[in-house]
């Protein structure tokens, strides 16, 4: 694993020499008074208040800090669901909370159902009122059926803001949704049934084909994940192209079954199933999250399985400002599992930034400076007490510094929290 550099510069104050006049009385020498206590960086965790309905048991969440009433707090709405969300439960297939922060105070504002299960989302003003709107890609997956689209194809969401609270507008045509962004008032969403779907005002606009996987505006132009990594403008013509040459292998897959997937090699590694999952942008910088298994010596008579081999996820730095694909050469790469990540700007300097949400620790916090250098914070972060949450960082209460929200990712013990920063990192 390559190690991260860590540039430390240090300024030696040059001690005075000799000379000025010293006094001839003695001196009876003050005793050193002690150091100040270190402050500790967060302050002690606020728990946000528990639904009504139960949420045990559910797979996963989404958590998104926003102000949907415009009163200059941020809010949180969070998105459960459950992977038997079709078969026993009806009412409570999912649940999407909104938690209001009412002047400090946290109280639910409305707990509903979308009935549709959320992969990711992108928020952005779709109707300008200023207040920021979000979009989710949206399937009827379950975690174990895989079959035609049709069965997992649902309508893409946008939750429209109405100066209170989110109208819930559905859009389009039923995909199997996995992939959304926003730009300016424009949103769009792609899926595996192979739809492209783009909006201005609710109303469809045109817009080249992307992945359904993972796609996003960067600058001005489109990076777009399927075979390879294209760089396209929004009317579709192709910038750049970055191919990953590949060879079709069977393993046994996380379902059990022997299945043809990709093998890849990336810098050196032979990686199984390996691909851009999800890309992050900070203005013209894309971060592409590259996951695969890592295999060692690969041996062609050897039916590998999936999740016997470790997993390898590379945090890919792409610079698009020439309107090309600049593969960096510094990267992040995690042993711990995460889905999420944020490409940021987080302590104000200009230069972005990267948090890792790692499942079962602390969240991965890297600041760069302007040459790229990337150094991971390791001062103290919040501890999860009941190890089993994953850690962003997000200026929660609008002071200029970051604070972490603790979600459990192991939901039979639900909760989101958060500890209040107490100055930059
Ligand atoms: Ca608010
Ligand atoms: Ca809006
Ligand atoms: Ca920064
Ligand atoms: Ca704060």
């Amino acid at each position: 694993m390559k190690k991260l550099v860590c540039l430390a510069v240090i300024f030696l104050t040059a001690c005075g020499g000799g000379g000025g006049g010293s006094s001839d009385t003695p001196v009876t020498p003050t005793p050193p008074s002690p150091p100040p206590a270190p402050q500790p960086q967060w302050a002690s965790p606020i728990d946000l208040p528990q639904t009504t309905t139960s949420i045990t048991g559910a797979f996963t969440s989404l958590v998104i800090p926003v102000d949907y009433n415009n009163d200059g707090y941020t809010d949180i709405v969070a998105h459960y669901y459950w992977n038997d969300w079709d078969s026993t439960r009806t009412d409570t297939s999912d649940l999407l909370v909104f938690y209001t922060n009412d002047y400090g105070n946290w109280r639910i504002e409305k707990e509903i159902s979308l009935r549709k299960t959320t992969r990711k989302y992108a928020k952005g003003d779709l109707n300008n009122d200023g207040i920021e709107d979000i979009a989710f890609a949206v399937n009827y997956e379950d975690g174990k059926k895989y079959n035609s689209c049709n069965d997992l194809a649902a309508k893409p969401v946008v939750l429209l803001s109405n100066s209170t609270s989110y109208d819930i507008v559905e859009l389009g045509e039923p995909d199997w949704g996995h992939a959304v962004d926003i730009i300016d008032n424009k949103v769009t969403f792609a899926g595996f049934c192979g739809l492209t779907q783009s909006f201005v005002n609710s109303q469809p606009v045109e817009h080249p084909d992307v992945s359904g996987l993972t796609f996003k505006y960067v600058g001005d132009n489109i990076i777009d994940y399927s075979e390879g990594v294209r760089l396209i403008t929004q009317t579709g013509e192709t910038l750049d192209y970055l191919e990953l040459d590949y060879t079709l292998v069977n393993i046994i897959t996380w379902n059990g079954q022997e299945s043809p997937v990709k093998m890849i090699e990336w810098k050196g590694k032979t990686l199984i199933g390996a691909g851009f999952d999800t890309f992050e942008v900070f203005e013209t910088t894309a971060v592409g999250k590259l996951a695969g298994r890592l295999i060692e010596n690969y041996d062609p008579n050897v039916t590998y399985s999936e999740t016997e081999l470790p997993l390898y996820q590379e945090l890919v730095f792409i610079d698009t400002t020439y309107n090309t694909i600049d593969v960096k050469e510094y990267n992040i790469v995690e042993e711990d599992y995460f889905n999420f990540y944020q490409v940021a700007d987080i302590n104000n300097d200009y230069n972005l930034d990267i948090v890792t949400h790692l499942h079962f620790d602390t969240p991965g916090i890297y600041l760069s400076n302007s040459l790229g250098d990337l150094t991971r914070y390791t001062g103290e972060l919040p501890q999860d007490s009941t190890e089993i949450s994953k850690g962003m960082y997000y200026d929660l209460t609008r002071d200029d510094v970051g604070d972490i929200i603790q979600v459990s990712v192991d939901f039979d013990k639900p909760y989101i929290r958060y500890f209040k920063g107490k100055e930059s990192l």
